[in-house]
C-alpha cells in the first residue's frame, strides 16, 4: 500500500505512448455533407431538440470536418504519440451496408489520418463510438441478430483501406452506454427503452461485431501490419459505501453487471457472461413469468468466438462510485432491478461541472488492479480518461484531476499493471451529448460562439504538455503562461 510520505520518483517508461481522444459525432459536425447517410444521433436530436440541455448538437459541432489541419496543429503542440478518434460509419458507408460506400467520407479520414502520419502521430482509429448508421436502426439497430454482419462488413472495408497505416484499432466503444443507455433506457439514442430483453440482446451482437471485427484483422492483417486490435470498455470503480455482508454482495452484483458482463466474454479464460449474471437474470427472468432468461444464451460456438478476441484492454475510466444494497424496488423487469444496488459518492469527492463525475484518483488504481487479478494481467491502453468544468481557461481543477490520475496509474505500473498507454478525453470541447456544450471535457476550448469554432489551449493542455516531454508527474507545477507552441 502507498502511503502519502511516499517520495519516491517514479516516471512512464520511454515507450509508454500518451495521447488524446475524441469521436466523430461529438467534433465533425457536416451531418449531412458530402453524401454523409443520417445517424441515430442526427434523428435523435433533430426528433426532439429538447433532448440536448443547451440546444447545441452535432450538426456542427466542433467542425471538425472543416478543421481538421488545426487540430493535428494541437497535437503537435501537445506533443502526443498519438490520437484516437472515430470514424462515422453513416459518413463512410450512408445506410452502412456493405454497397453503400461514400468515397468523399473517405476522404476526410484519408486527410486526416496522412497529416498525422506526416507529424508522426500514430492514429487509433475507434470503429464504432455511438452513432449506428440510422438506416440500420429502422431494422432494429443492435438488436437485429445480423448487426454482427453490418459491423463486420464495415470493419473489413475500413481495415481494406487503412490496416497499412493505422497501427491501434478499437472496434467498439462502450458497449455497456451503447446497450444499456440506447436499449435497455432512453438516456442515449436510439433510446429504444426496452427494459426487458433490448439491453442484453444489444450487449450479445456488440459482442460478436466486436470478435467478427477482430478476428477479420488476425485473418487477412495481422501477419503483414502487425497491428493491435481492442475495445475499450467502461472501468470506473465501485466499492461498498460501509462494509457489511449485503453491502459485500451489492458491490459484487455491481462490478459483475457494470464490468464484468463485457469484460468476462473477451478476457476470462472460459468465457461466456459471469456467472453471477446469468445466475441472477435467469432467477429473475422465471420469476416475471419469461419462459428463458432475458439474458441470451452463447453458444459454445459464439463463446469461443468472443472469447481471446482483443490484443489489449482498452479502460475508459472517470470516477468511482459507492454501493449499497438497495432498500427501493426498481420497476420489474430492468437493470436496475437485477443490479438492486444503489450508487452514491462520498461527500469529500470534488464534484466536476457533470452530475456523475468526482475526483477519485485511487479508483483507477483498482480498476486496473480488478482487471489484473480476474483477467490475468492483460496489456491495457487508458483510451478515455477526462475531467469536466464549465467554460474558461484556467482549468486548474482538470490539471489536478489529470496529474492525480496519471500518479495512480504510475502506482498501478509499479504494481505490475501493463499499462501500454493513456489518452486524455478530450482533445477539446466538444458535444457531449444530451448536456451539448454545458459540460466541457478539453484540453483546448472551443469558442462555439464563433463561426470558425477557434480552439484555444487551456492550463491542463500546458501540463499534459509537460507531463508528455518529461515522463514524470509534477503535482506542485503551474505553467506560467498559457501560450502553447509547436516545439
Ligand atoms: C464516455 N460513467 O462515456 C464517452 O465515451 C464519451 O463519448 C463521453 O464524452 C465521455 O465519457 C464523457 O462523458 C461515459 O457513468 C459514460 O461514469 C458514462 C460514464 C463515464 C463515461
Amino acid at each position: 500500500c502507498h502511503g502519502y510520505a511516499d517520495t519516491k520518483k517514479r516516471s512512464f517508461p520511454p515507450t509508454f505512448m500518451f495521447g488524446v481522444a475524441s469521436s466523430a459525432y461529438q467534433i465533425e459536425g457536416a451531418w449531412d455533407e458530402d453524401g454523409k447517410g443520417e445517424s441515430i444521433w442526427d434523428r435523435f436530436v433533430h426528433e426532439d431538440p429538447e433532448r440536448i440541455a443547451d440546444g447545441y448538437n452535432g450538426d456542427v459541432a466542433s467542425d471538425s470536418y472543416h478543421l481538421w489541419r488545426r487540430d493535428v496543429e494541437m497535437l503537435r503542440e501537445l506533443g502526443v504519440h498519438f490520437y484516437r478518434f472515430s470514424i462515422s460509419w453513416s459518413r463512410v458507408m450512408p445506410t452502412g451496408l456493405s454497397n453503400s460506400i461514400n468515397e468523399a467520407g473517405f476522404a476526410y479520414y484519408d486527410n486526416l489520418i496522412d497529416e498525422l502520419l506526416k507529424y508522426k502521430i500514430m492514429p487509433m482509429v475507434t470503429l464504432y463510438h455511438f452513432d449506428l448508421p440510422q438506416y440500420l436502426q429502422d431494422l432494429g439497430g443492435w438488436i437485429n441478430p445480423l448487426s454482427s454482419e453490418w459491423f463486420e462488413d464495415y470493419a473489413a472495408e475500413v481495415f481494406k483501406r487503412y490496416a497499412h497505416k493505422v497501427p491501434f484499432w478499437i472496434t467498439i466503444n462502450q458497449p455497456k452506454s451503447i446497450c444499456m443507455d440506447g436499449y435497455e433506457s432512453n438516456v442515449l439514442a436510439p433510446a429504444v427503452n426496452s427494459k426487458t430483453v433490448g439491453g442484453y440482446e444489444c450487449t450479445k451482437n456488440v459482442l460478436l461485431a466486436h470478435a467478427k471485427a477482430y478476428r477479420i484483422y488476425q485473418t487477412l492483417y495481422k501477419t503483414e501490419h502487425q497491428g493491435n486490435v481492442g475495445i475499450s470498455i467502461e472501468l470506473n470503480w465501485y466499492d461498498p459505501v460501509k462494509n457489511n455482508t449485503e453491502n459485500a454482495a451489492a458491490v459484487a452484483r455491481a462490478r459483475a453487471f457494470q464490468i464484468d458482463l463485457y469484460m468476462h466474454p473477451i478476457f476470462s479464460e472460459t468465457g461466456n457472461f459471469p456467472n453471477l449474471v446469468r445466475e441472477i437474470v435467469a432467477r429473475k427472468s422465471k420469476e416475471q413469468g419469461f419462459t428463458s432468461s432475458r439474458l441470451p444464451n452463447l453458444t459454445a460456438e459464439e463463446i469461443k468466438l468472443i472469447r481471446g478476441s482483443a490484443d489489449f484492454v482498452g479502460m475508459n475510466h472517470y470516477t468511482s462510485f459507492l454501493v449499497q444494497n438497495s432498500k427501493k424496488q426498481y420497476e420489474s423487469p430492468s437493470l436496475d432491478d437485477d443490479i438492486g444496488v444503489e450508487l452514491s459518492y462520498r461527500s469529500e469527492w470534488k464534484p466536476s461541472k457533470s452530475s456523475w463525475l468526482k475526483n477519485t484518483p485511487y479508483g483507477i488504481y483498482r480498476a486496473c488492479i480488478h482487471v489484473n487479478i480476474n483477467y490475468n494481467y492483460p496489456p491495457m491502453i487508458v483510451t478515455e480518461h477526462g475531467w469536466s468544468t464549465g467554460t474558461g481557461l484556467g482549468d486548474k481543477s482538470r490539471a489536478d484531476n489529470l496529474r492525480h490520475y496519471l500518479n495512480s496509474l504510475l502506482l498501478a505500473m509499479e504494481d505490475g499493471t501493463k499499462l501500454k498507454g493513456y489518452a486524455a478525453w478530450s482533445l477539446m470541447d466538444n458535444v457531449e451529448w444530451t448536456a451539448g456544450t454545458s459540460e466541457r471535457f478539453g484540453l483546448y476550448q472551443v469558442d462555439f460562439n464563433s463561426p470558425t469554432k477557434n480552439r484555444t489551449a487551456r492550463l491542463s493542455a500546458l501540463v499534459y504538455k509537460n507531463i508528455i516531454k518529461t515522463r514524470e508527474v509534477n503535482l506542485e507545477w503551474m505553467p506560467e503562461s498559457l501560450q502553447i507552441e509547436i516545439d
